[in-house]
Formats: C-alpha cells, structure tokens, sequence
C-alpha cells in the first residue's frame, strides 16, 4: 500500500494547535452555543431553567456536565423544526434520520453550516490520504441520509473529482470504478464487501483496482474487518464516523498514518464519555456512551446529545485533537444473552477469525421456549462449501463464540451469497422474539 500521509503544510492550522489553544477555543465557542441555544430553542431554555442552570455559568469546558442532556425523544417530539435556532428561511439544507423506529428525526442547516460540514469532512477525507486533484467514487446514499451529500460537500471543499454513485446497483459500481480509475472510495463497509462479491463474480482482481483508500463508517466495524477489507482491495482503510443529530458524516476520522482511532474535530464539536446507567462521566480513558455538544452549529444547535454509541476517549496521536476508540455498538444493539452483554461487533471478530467462512452476517434471535437463542447466520466461502466444510467451519465458530464471549449459540452457515447483503448500513440483528 501507498504512503498516503498528508503533508503537514496541507493541514488545517488548528489540527496543528496545542491542548491550551484548543481549550481556549472551546471554551469561547461553548459559551456561544450555550447561549445561542438558551436564546433561540424553547426546548433548551426550559431544560436549562428546569435544572438551575444558565450559560453564564460556564467558566470552563469541565463545567458543561452540569447542564441536562438531550435525547433522541427530545428531538422527535420537536418534530418537524421546533429545534430549530433560527427562521426556516434561512435554513439551507434539511437531513432526516431514516425513522425505522418511529418518529423520523429532523435536523437543518445554514449556508454557514453548510460551509463547516464541508470542511470538517475535506478535513477527514485529507487525513485519510485524499488530496486535491484526486478521484472520488462516493457511494454512500444521497438523499435525506447525510452520507452521500455530506460527504460530497467535503470533496467539494477539498477540491476533488466525485462521482456520485450513491447506493445500490452493485454490477455498475464494479464498471464505473474500473473504467473511472478512482483513488479513494466512501461506503459503508458492508456494502464494500457487496463490491468486492461482485468483483469476484465479473472475474476480475480488486487488488489491481486503482482504490488506495476506503473511507468507511455509519456503522460499526472491526479491525478484523479492516485487515479483510486492505488485504482484498490492496488499499488503506480507515473509519469515518458522524451522526445527523451532530453534523453527518465528518465528526471524527482516523489518520490514514496512524489508523489507532478517529481524531474528533474537536474545534466543532465537545465530546464527553458518560456512564450510560448513572449519566455521571467516567474517568479519562474509561469506556461509555458518547456525548457531543455542538460548538459553531447555528440552525440546530445541540447541548449534551446522548448517542448511545459506546467507546472511550484518548489523547491525540497524529492531530493534537483526542481521539474515539473504534466504536463497539451502540446501547440499543447490546444484546443480552442470558446475562450475558453481547455486541454485534464480537460476532464479527469470531467470524472473521474462523477459516471457511466469508465475512457476511446476521444475527437472529429467538425465544423458542423460555429462553433466549442466538443464531448466527453466516455462508461458506466459495472454496469452502461442501457440506462437510461448512459442519466444520460452523462448528468451529460455535466454539470459538462459546471461548471467546462465553455464550452458546448455534451457527448456520449457508451457501456462498446466502446471507442477505446491504447496499448501505447492514441490518445485523433479527428480533423474532414475541415482544
Ligand atoms: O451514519 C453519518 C455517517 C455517514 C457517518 C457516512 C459516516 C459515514 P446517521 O444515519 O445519523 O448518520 O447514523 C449515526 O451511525 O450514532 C453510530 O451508531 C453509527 N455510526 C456512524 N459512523 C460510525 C462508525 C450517519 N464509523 C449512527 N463506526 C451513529 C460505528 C458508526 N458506528
């Protein structure tokens, strides 16, 4: 793989500034969107004077865990724009959450928003290797999912060539990279592995591609799946993480240099780590639920945003900004398998340490008679799919599980494309448990 490290002059001053620099920044812009929040959206100003508390009262960014948080239900009840910190008419762009669990979720932004969100992700694509001049084939969906356009405003701002394939139609993706020759690639990394499927099936090589980099995130994935991923396409693979409620895509990014987690734009956004059941912080470096405040955002300014991603804290590496550690899951995809806390995310370290098994899965639940069961539905690699192949490449998944997590399972491994594939964020839990 090409050294794809970006040249330090190429940076943004502030990826260059000490901790006291960024504090200092932080702590003026904390008080602005306090304030900016407290006077525009009923909804903060009720919280804030619910809990006793005013923006004036922060003198430093330590001083933040004492005002309330905002939750995902908050932001459904304001539905459609009640969140909203300045007219419609200066709103610029509307996102929405998908709203497979109910209410969809709405956000909005400014033409200067617009301009952050652009930078910050130039910002990101930049420090997973991309540069001026380079070839981008995004193919995170366009449309009210922040993935496809968030990402291109970025490119946009960095002063890339984008093609903007958005999701789906797997065989065109294949002969759009081939005949376009792009050097990075932006999808989830579920559907990378769709491309790299159809790559096999058309007989052609993903190592030869032109790809040097795949920029992946919107969902969680492992490093197991980072070495799978670099080793098949011949390229770097990095996380990119965001969340619509905050921004989009774009809120912290791995350094392609480094790859030891994603650096937080922490000049836009104030990340805190909380203990998901007490919502007191954890100590620097423990592990928790995600916070975020919004520090320049100006149509939806958002105090204290509970996440529910789970992950740690840690000082910076590459960029002076702190890093995340590569997201686990989030709270709402914790199974508990008769008492047992399980991610989908630990599944995928012990499918992807298993020979035999391709790395597409699903989890299924069920509860036959009292108890809880897990399934995992896996397939058979192409070389590996007799029927004694698979009895003892499942076999050896439901003891490495049984190792590994502690938790028995039964494995179910399919023919080679048996399991149903994403064309954006996979669908890894099916809940057929009577509700
Ligand atoms: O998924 C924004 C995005 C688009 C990020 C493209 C990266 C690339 P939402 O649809 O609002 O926004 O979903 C946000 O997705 O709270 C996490 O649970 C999950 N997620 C996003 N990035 C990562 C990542 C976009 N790198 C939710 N690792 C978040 C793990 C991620 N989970």
């Amino acid at each position: 793989m090409k050294d794809l490290t970006p040249r330090p002059e190429t940076l943004d001053p502030i990826e260059r500034a000490s901790r006291d620099e960024i504090t200092a920044l932080q702590t003026d812009r904390l008080r602005w969107s306090l304030n900016h929040a407290y006077a525009n959206v009923p909804f903060y100003r009720k919280s804030f004077e619910a809990a006793g508390i005013h923006p004036d009262d922060l003198r430093t960014p330590a001083d933040l865990a004492r005002f309330p948080f905002t939750i995902k239900s908050d932001l459904r009840a304001s539905y459609p724009f009640d969140m909203f910190a300045v007219p419609r008419n200066r709103i610029a762009r509307i996102h929405a959450s998908s709203g497979t669990t109910g209410q969809p979720t709405v956000v909005g932004y400014t033409k200067g928003d617009l301009d952050v969100w652009g930078e910050v992700v130039a910002r990101s694509l930049r420090a997973s290797g991309m540069k001026t001049g380079d070839l981008l084939h995004n193919a995170y969906g366009y449309g009210l999912f922040t993935g496809g356009l968030g990402i291109h405003l970025g490119a946009d701002a960095l002063g890339l060539t984008t093609v903007p394939v958005s999701g789906g139609m797997t065989t065109r993706q294949v002969r759009l990279i081939e005949d376009f020759r792009p050097d990075g690639i932006t999808v989830t990394p579920s559907y990378a592995l769709s491309i790299l499927d159809e790559y096999v099936r058309q007989g052609l090589d993903p190592r030869a591609s032109s790809l040097q980099v795949g920029i992946f995130g919107a969902e969680p994935w492992t490093n197991a799946m980072r070495r799978e991923i670099e080793d098949a396409f011949d390229m770097h693979a990095v996380d990119i993480y965001g969340l619509s409620e905050i921004m989009g895509p774009g809120v912290a990014n791995e350094c392609v240099e480094t790859k030891d987690g994603l650096h937080i734009w922490e000049d836009h956004f104030y990340p805190e780590v909380i203990n998901p059941e007490t919502g007191a912080l954890v100590e620097e470096g423990e592990q928790g639920e995600l916070v975020f405040t919004s520090l320049t955002k100006e149509a939806f300014p958002i105090i204290r945003y509970r996440t529910r991603d789970l992950t740690r804290l840690l000082p910076g590496t590459a960029r002076s900004m702190r890093r995340m550690e590569k997201v686990t899951g989030r709270s709402d995809d914790m199974i508990i398998l008769r008492g047992v806390n399980v991610f989908p995310t630990q599944i995928e370290e012990c499918l992807m340490a298993t020979a035999g098994l391709a790395p597409h899965f699903q989890i299924e639940l069920s509860r036959p008679e009292r108890m809880d069961q897990m399934c995992v539905l896996c397939e058979a690699t192409p070389a590996e799919a007799t029927s004694d192949a698979k009895k003892a490449s499942g076999a050896a998944l439901v003891s490495r599980i049984k190792e590994d997590i502690g938790i028995s399972v039964n494995v179910d491994v399919s023919e080679p494309g048996g399991v149903a594939r994403s064309q954006g964020k996979a669908v890894r839990i099916i809940d057929r448990r009577p509700s």
